[in-house]
């Protein structure tokens, strides 16, 4: 041990390797971080669409949830909220025409869409003459635009 660290060449090559792979290492540092930016630029646009995907399905089971929220509400109430009670209608008991109101139709008051906006509800229905419009502006947060998420069919849309 005395000899080892009592040469002072051999120390010199120790101090000259110490600083050779500290070297490279910054090189295979600088490595990773490109590889890393590079793997950055490949996945998050996936990922980003990805996750778009699952907010939209998650507007769609919203959708789908105050469904059957409003169908039971009509059950009891004999009626669906009208446009001015809206879907708050589920949550707490409209002022008039509610004798058969029982209980929240919605368990955690009314969600906003994955975007952060209101869910559109209409009673009488434009698309649905029969029921309500129910929708989501969609991603662009906007009326319209093709991805606006509705309770009526692409078609019915177009017309
Ligand atoms: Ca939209």
């Amino acid at each position: 041990m005395k000899a080892f660290w009592g040469n002072k060449k051999r120390r010199l090559e120790l101090r000259r390797d110490a600083a050779r792979v500290s070297g490279f290492t910054l090189i295979e540092l600088l490595l990773v971080l490109v590889i890393l930016a590079t793997l950055a630029a490949i996945v998050t646009p996936k990922f980003t669409k990805r996750s778009e995907q699952a907010r939209i399905t998650a507007a769609k089971t919203q959708i789908s949830e105050f469904e059957v929220a409003l169908e039971a509400f009509e059950i009891e109430v004999t009626r669906y909220p009208t446009t001015a009670e809206g879907l708050w209608a589920l949550v707490e008991k409209p002022a008039a025409d509610s004798d058969g109101w029982l209980q929240p139709y919605l368990k955690r008051g009314v969600p906003k869409d994955p975007w952060g906006n209101e869910y559109v509800y209409r009673y009488p229905g434009q698309y649905n003459e029969d029921g309500y419009d129910l929708y989501s502006l969609g991603p662009d947060r906007k009326q319209g635009g093709d991805d606006d998420i509705t309770n009526w069919s692409e078609d019915r849309q177009r017309r």
